[in-house]
């Protein structure tokens, strides 16, 4: 593959290079990853920024109605959009993965619009990257809007939060009771509260649910990168395409406002900073399970368990010998 016309290509905005370019950074393949960094650094300082959205939401509540809604009324608007979604649970089967084709039917005929649906891979580590490099590739590409889905399950959210601009969480609407349910760290990651399925029966439970949200935001310390009034909660129904407007007014209104307040070039930076030590953490966890690591850590093990060795003076003999540290 030659990474310079593929890097044109992608500059240029050609969708089968972004997806070709994408499959290159799922790779785990050594020669993959080389050509995969040496496609990335190309692209570094093409100057395009496009507004990374993170969206999450239990399963059902409507993402990818929403999605799809939202996507359509953005190309609508004359925008590019790129949709990737994170799974790392890797719980999904292919048939839903499908089942999302035909729910965002409309933004993937829609030539402004590209989707790319998460890959079946297990490690949270290794999605996370190939969401990151994901995205960078997405703005190269010259997308003004990059939605990053996840269903919310374990570290998915606090990741896909780690690498937006602004974080979206989508609610179901609920009797009181259930507001609990809402672990209060996601709570205070979440930019803006949309509670769907604000239509038909569902109405006004979701208007008395948006507006119990919006008190226990109010609870919440604040925060700095926040102008007064947010984090926000709002109604919208994804099926009748109602509220989409407002949410996208008021997404705007506070990535223009950190703009210019520095905290979104800051957030970036802290962000890029977190997945840089986040990428360390991971790769010295990855040596302990390669050799030469992995054998002499369980033979030193073995030392430990009959005595020979304190637990202490083995782990400092293995870091010693083979971690340099
Ligand atoms: N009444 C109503 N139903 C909705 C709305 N949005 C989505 N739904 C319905 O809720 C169900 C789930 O919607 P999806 O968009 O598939 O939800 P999801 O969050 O993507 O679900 P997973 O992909 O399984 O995590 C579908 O039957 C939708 O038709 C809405 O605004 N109003
Ligand atoms: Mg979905």
């Amino acid at each position: 593959m030659d990474i310079q016309e593929l890097s044109e290509r992608i500059l240029a905005g050609e969708r089968r290079a972004l997806a070709r370019a994408i499959t290159l950074v799922e790779s785990q393949r050594e020669d993959h990853r080389v050509q995969a960094a040496g496609l990335l650094e190309r692209l570094r300082g093409h100057g395009r920024e496009a507004l990374r959205i993170g969206l999450s939401g239990t399963p059902g509540v409507g993402k990818s109605t929403f999605i799809e809604a939202f996507g359509c009324m953005l190309t609508g608007l004359g925008m590019k959009v790129a949709v990737l979604a994170v799974d790392p649970s890797s719980a999904r089967s292919g048939g839903s993965i499908l089942g999302d084709k035909t729910r965002m039917e409309r933004l993937a005929r829609d030539p402004g619009a590209f989707i790319r649906p998460s890959p079946s891979q297990s490690q949270l580590g290794g999605v996370a990257r190939r969401t990151r490099e994901a995205i960078d590739l997405c703005e190269a590409a010259g997308f003004d809007v990059v939605l990053i889905e996840t269903v919310g399950v374990g570290q998915s959210e606090t990741m896909v939060a780690e690498m937006s601009d602004l974080f979206l969480l989508l609610l179901a609407p609920a009797g009181g009771d259930e507001l609990q349910g809402v672990k209060r760290g996601i709570m205070e990651m979440a930019d803006i509260l949309l509670v769907n399925k604000a239509d038909g029966d569902l109405k006004t439970t979701a208007m008395r649910t948006c507006a119990d949200y919006a008190g226990a935001l109010r609870l919440l310390r604040k925060r700095p990168q926040d102008p007064e009034g947010f984090p926000k909660a709002l109604t919208v129904s994804a099926i009748e395409e109602n509220g989409l407007e407002k949410a996208w007014e008021e997404m705007q209104a506070l990535a223009q406002w950190r703009r210019a307040q520095g905290h979104f070039t800051a957030r970036r930076a802290a962000q890029a900073r977190y997945w840089f030590e986040a990428e360390v953490r991971e790769a010295l966890l990855a040596r302990l399970k390669r050799e030469p690591v992995k054998g002499a850590m369980t033979a030193l093990a073995g030392q430990v368990e009959n005595g020979d060795l304190s637990a202490t003076a083995a782990a400092d003999q293995l870091m010693r010998e083979y971690l340099m540290v």
